[in-house]
């Protein structure tokens, strides 16, 4: 049988691993901790998978879904005060749902920054 792939997979802009920390669901604040997570970033949404890639794609295949972060309206910026690492931004949706995402690698953080910044600005804006 022929897999055909889901349309978001097709508009995958990046993807790789980063620390992550939810730290707010809906507004409430959660306890910070942080761990590696594979992060698909496509134009609408970003994607976090608690396993590897490897282990991401089998779980696809029986129906295990990501968390999925809508883009729309959402806002990102460095918070440099909300935590002791270096390299940590935030991202927070509409619903009130806050992540921080962190790399000691600069490159690594800036590529990523950049990349979620441009897919927020591409959409359109209410
Ligand atoms: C937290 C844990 C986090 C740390 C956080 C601590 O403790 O050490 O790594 O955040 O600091 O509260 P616990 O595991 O007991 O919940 P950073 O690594 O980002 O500094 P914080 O409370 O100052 O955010």
């Amino acid at each position: 049988k022929d897999i055909i792939p889901p349309l978001e997979q097709l508009m995958v802009e990046k993807e790789g691993y980063l620390q992550k920390a939810k730290i707010a669901d809906g507004g409430k604040k959660l306890r910070k901790n942080w761990s590696t997570s594979w992060i698909v970033l496509s134009s609408r949404k970003i994607e976090f998978y608690k396993e590897s890639k490897q282990q991401a794609l089998s779980n696809a295949k029986t129906g295990h879904k990501p968390e999925s972060v809508d883009l729309y309206g959402a806002r990102i910026e460095w918070a440099k005060e909300k935590s002791s690492r270096k390299n940590v931004f935030q991202i927070t949706t509409v619903s009130g749902n806050e992540f921080l995402l962190q790399s000691d690698i600069d490159f690594i953080i800036l590529d990523w920054f950049h990349a979620i910044k441009n897919a927020i600005d591409r959409l359109p804006k209410d």
